[in-house]
């Protein structure tokens, strides 16, 4: 067994420094804030520069307060993009789930993207930070399933990098409120309990889906824009056995989003 399985399998989690390439993230970071400031641009007339953190973030706030609907349907767009895709079936990333022990990882999940600050919640903390969770309810894959979390920003304490409870991921599945994104361990948990993380670009946390864990508390003006991979193991036999689960539910709406759309001219200009 690795060292880094042992680790991962006695904390249940393992931070590994400067271990994804910079370019490949600045790609997945650069593509979210591009397409994000295209809809600026439709909703607030204004053209920001992405590298400009705080203007465009402010410009983001913006868009947030202006366009709710459209905020959310372009952060869900953002979840969508090439670089991210791509890095979630990069060798690298593969390499380093097999060490873990996921002998035969596939994904879990879509790849996803957070972009946490109080500034873009409608519904006070409950809609910016997770409570204390495992993702294991999420997923309801694989016994050894595992994410993997990182910053596309520099993150501590004070921007909210993910808070843990070390060695959580054996005491079993523990009860809570939903199995959605918004419900929280039900069970009482001591705040000395959980650890800080703190990342560098480049950094990564793989953690075993069992582990408990919690959004930090974004004190800071700025949005905390991190990644989110989940994978499961098909070698691993309860996983097989219950006949590869999958619990995610991707679907459709019901309604046409944009009511009498399009128009046959629409489609002929396109088409033309
Ligand atoms: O990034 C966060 O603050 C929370 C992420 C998380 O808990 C998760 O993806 O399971």
């Amino acid at each position: 067994m690795s060292t880094l399985q042992e680790q991962f399998n006695r904390d249940g989690y393992v931070l590994l420094r400067n271990q994804l390439d910079k370019d490949i993230i600045n790609a997945i970071y650069t593509d979210a804030r591009k397409i994000f400031a295209t809809q600026i641009k439709r909703v607030t007339g204004k053209t920001v520069d992405i590298d400009d953190r705080d203007t465009f973030e402010n410009a983001m706030f913006e868009f947030f307060e202006k366009d709710f609907d459209g905020f959310v349907s372009t952060g869900k767009t953002v979840q969508h993009s090439f670089p991210l895709h791509r890095l979630g079936v990069d060798p690298v990333i593969e390499n380093l789930l097999k060490e873990v022990g996921l002998s035969a990882p596939i994904i879990g999940a879509r790849a996803a993207m957070q972009f946490n600050s109080r500034f873009l919640s409608k519904g006070g903390s409950k809609h910016w930070k997770l409570d204390a969770h495992q993702d294991w309810r999420t997923g309801q894959g694989s016994l050894d399933s595992a994410v993997i979390w990182f910053p596309m920003v520099d993150a501590g304490a004070d921007i909210g990098a993910l808070q843990v409870i070390p060695g959580s991921h054996k005491i079993g599945l523990q009860a809570s409120t939903t199995s959605g994104y918004q419900g929280g361990i039900t069970v009482e948990l001591k705040d000395e309990d959980f650890v800080q993380t703190e990342f560098k670009v480049g950094d990564i946390l793989i953690f075993s889906a069992f582990l408990i864990h919690q959004s930090g508390n974004n004190i800071t003006n700025n949005i905390r824009w991190s990644v989110q991979l989940r994978y499961n193991n098909l070698d691993e036999p309860t996983f097989i056995e219950r006949g590869y689960p999958m619990a995610y539910i991707y679907k459709p709406e019901t309604e046409l989003v944009t009511p009498n759309f399009p128009t046959v001219e629409q489609l002929k200009e396109v088409f033309s």
